[in-house]
């Protein structure tokens, strides 16, 4: 398995681009807070890390992972937002209820993205367990909301760049 033995939150600073001018949403699942809020931690300072202005981030809590959806839409209608990143964390049960909140978030982003234009990205933690979460909230599996905050700057970075001429973007050059 991929996530074994590394620390999927590495990544190369020098190839993001700068978020100065970009505005992001942030919606937060308050189920599982311990985890979901260490996720936006992570989230938050790697923005700010790459140089959006705390003024540009709009951050919603609400009360599970299930409703991030629905929040993503009304931050895009009444905010102007280059992205919105969902963090939640739904820990399987005893029951299939994971499947069916995971499965409607990930359609549901997928959806806005497509009918919104904007990238919507997908923060959720899907573990068995608490440990599993954790260890990917911050621990020895990096923390999943710094690579929720990376994969928005790129995409809305990409998405401004769509407006100019470019004919190769996201391409690092093959050439020495
Ligand atoms: C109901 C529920 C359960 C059992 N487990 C979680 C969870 O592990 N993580 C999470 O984010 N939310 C959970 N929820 C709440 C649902 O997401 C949702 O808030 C309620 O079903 C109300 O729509």
């Amino acid at each position: 398995m991929a996530s074994a033995a590394k620390n999927l939150s590495n990544y190369d600073e020098s190839t993001i681009p700068s978020a100065k001018e970009l505005k992001f949403g942030v919606v937060v699942s308050e189920w599982n807070t311990k985890i979901t809020h260490a996720l936006y931690e992570g989230c938050f300072d790697t923005l700010i890390k790459h140089g959006a202005m705390e003024e540009n981030i709009h951050t919603i809590q609400v009360p599970g992972s299930f409703e991030l959806t629905a929040a993503a839409k009304m931050i895009m209608s009444n905010r102007k937002v280059d992205a919105v990143i969902c963090l939640g964390c739904v820990i399987k049960g005893e029951t299939s209820h994971n499947e069916y909140i995971n499965q409607a978030v990930a359609t549901g982003l997928t959806n806005l993205g497509m009918a919104s234009g904007k990238p919507c990205i997908f923060g959720v933690l899907t573990p068995d367990t608490e440990e599993q979460a954790l260890d990917r909230a911050g621990g020895k599996h990096g923390n999943k909301g710094v690579e929720a905050a990376v994969t928005a700057i790129r995409m809305a970075a990409l998405s401004r760049t769509m407006t100019n001429q470019d004919k190769r973007i996201g391409f690092k050059s093959l050439r020495p």
